[in-house]
């Protein structure tokens, strides 16, 4: 069969991280001999400028293509976009469509309400469901399918026992020129040829604002140390990548697993080709852990710090405290490791003088980079069954009504006006002169010069 897979547009963010959900269908897909493509909302926006002409290309792609299947990647906060292709494409493509990812998990058969267009709905981890649409099994016997006569308790999430059943995800569906070109976002702040790669899912944290859990299930299951590298030797030799920045939720939760890695990394010289980046919580940073880290080739741990709050580290049910977070930060830095903080804004109890805190915070104990982002409920996670207020199965879909319940601030006693005035008047300059310093401190004067190359001409090539 044919299938078409397809990523909403959003607007364009720096991080050139690459949808690996979809490598791994397509790669199973393929391997069972099916043929797959891609079509990328979000690159062809950046590459044609505005949202008709996407829109014009990718129907043209459907018409040329002639998919059996065509499948869509959702996320909460770009629904309308999904929302809108689906019923646009249902005007004249009648093969079948599809849709999986995190919004179509929290919401199945809302999802199917919603977009009268779609035909089914994928829930977690999609790969083997969408094998069997693929091969002609009856979608009524799919595991992971809902149809708009799957009651709640007829539909499981499928459940990927041992990743190395998946063969090697497929980066050749992405157009790798663009998401592996030199940026200094991919890893925050250092200027690399950089791939994405994931070596476990889940998490085995649970807070209040994080749908991971249900996408992924409770716990965390790993690829093999033999599986990753191997995946890195070819993202190394066909790429010519120089970092990789790892999509793990906890890349440090199995002291076994990262030490596996690390050892095996050694082994095949790769330490001295890459340079990778990882995300890990707090609590299980240590001496032992960085000091293998570093041996291994990883320039950077992004910490989820979240607030420097604890009353709010602790409504939101976060694993790690701020005197773990602060030793983190000095530990990262005694290994020469880099080090990133997530930080959100919005909580319940937050005042403008928290916020002023936390660059206060940020100027102490000195991450390298960092970045706050608004606190966001998406269906799915426990903070939307207590506050969400139902907003996705009361409302149509439209971007004007999914931008207005993502831009607002429900949980906090800050004015929109007060948090508005105080990011342009305090966070942005701040931020932007904290991070300009680090570029030039983290970065070799070649890639200094090659960076100030892009800004002048953004579209040039390396
Ligand atoms: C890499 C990444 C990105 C990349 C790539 C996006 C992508 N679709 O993968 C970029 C930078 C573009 C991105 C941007 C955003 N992201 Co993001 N991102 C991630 C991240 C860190 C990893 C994704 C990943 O590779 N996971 C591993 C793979 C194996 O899992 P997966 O992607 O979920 O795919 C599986 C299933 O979901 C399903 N599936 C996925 N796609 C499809 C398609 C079909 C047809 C089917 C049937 C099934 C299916 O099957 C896959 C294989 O098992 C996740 C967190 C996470 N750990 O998942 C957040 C995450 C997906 N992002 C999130 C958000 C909010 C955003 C932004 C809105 C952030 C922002 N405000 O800018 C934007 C939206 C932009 C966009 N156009 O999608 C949220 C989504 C929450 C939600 N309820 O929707 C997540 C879960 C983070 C979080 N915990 O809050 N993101
Ligand atoms: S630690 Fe990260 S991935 Fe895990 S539940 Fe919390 S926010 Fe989600």
């Amino acid at each position: 069969m044919k299938i078409l897979l397809i990523t909403p547009l959003y607007s364009y963010t720096k991080t050139r991280w690459t949808p690996l959900g979809i490598s791994y269908i397509a790669s199973l897909l393929k391997t069972n001999g099916h043929q797959v493509r891609l079509f990328d909302r979000m690159l062809k926006s950046y590459q044609l400028g505005n949202k008709e002409l996407v829109d014009q290309e990718m129907k043209k792609e459907i018409l040329s293509y002639q998919p059996d299947i065509i499948g869509f990647s959702t996320i909460s906060e770009v629904i309308y976009d999904t929302a809108e292709c689906v019923s646009f494409i249902r005007g004249f493509f009648e093969g079948t469509i599809v849709a999986g990812g995190h919004h179509c998990t929290a919401l199945p058969q809302i999802s199917l309400n919603k977009m009268p267009g779609l035909d089914y709905v994928v829930v977690g981890e999609a790969e083997y469901s969408i094998l069997s649409l693929a091969k002609g099994d009856s979608p009524h016997h799919t595991e992971g399918l809902v149809t708009r006569k799957s009651e709640k308790p007829n539909w499981t999430h499928p459940r990927i026992e041992n990743l190395d059943d998946l063969p090697l995800p497929d980066y050749s569906i992405f157009d790798m020129d663009y998401y592996t070109e030199a940026n200094k976002d991919t890893v925050r702040g250092i200027y690399l040829r950089t791939a994405c790669i994931l070596t476990s899912r889940g998490c085995p944290f649970n807070c209040r604002f994080c749908s991971e859990s249900l996408n992924f299930g409770k716990g965390v299951r790993f690829h093999s140390a033999d599986y990753v590298v191997e995946n890195i030797e070819r993202l190394v030799m066909d790429y010519k990548v120089e970092g990789l920045y790892f999509h793990d939720n906890n890349f440090l939760y199995s002291k076994n697993h990262v030490e596996n890695i690390c050892r095996k990394l050694i082994q095949k010289n790769l330490h001295r080709q890459i340079k990778w980046a990882i995300q890990g919580s707090s609590v299980f940073i240590n001496e032992d852990i960085l000091k293998t880290l570093s041996e291994a080739g990883c320039i950077k741990i992004e910490l989820g710090i979240e607030s420097i709050n604890e009353s709010s580290l602790v409504s939101m049910n976060k694993n790690s405290t701020i005197s773990l977070n602060e030793k983190a930060l000095s530990l990262c830095k005694k290994y020469d490791i880099s080090t990133h903080a997530y930080f959100m804004t919005g909580f319940e109890d937050e005042t403008i003088t928290d916020l002023e805190n936390t660059l206060t915070w940020i100027k102490k104990y000195r991450p390298d980079t960092f970045s706050l982002h608004p606190l966001k409920i998406y269906p799915g996670t426990a903070l939307y069954a207590d506050e969400g207020g139902g907003f996705f199965e009361n409302n149509d879909w439209t971007e004007e009504n999914i931008k207005s319940y993502f831009r607002q601030d429900k949980l906090s006693s800050i004015s929109p006006e007060e948090r508005h005035k105080w990011y342009y008047k305090k966070y942005k300059n701040f931020s932007t002169r904290y991070q300009r310093i680090n570029l030039i401190k983290s970065n070799p004067l070649k890639s200094i010069l090659r960076m100030a190359y892009k800004k002048l001409f953004p579209r040039a090539k390396n």
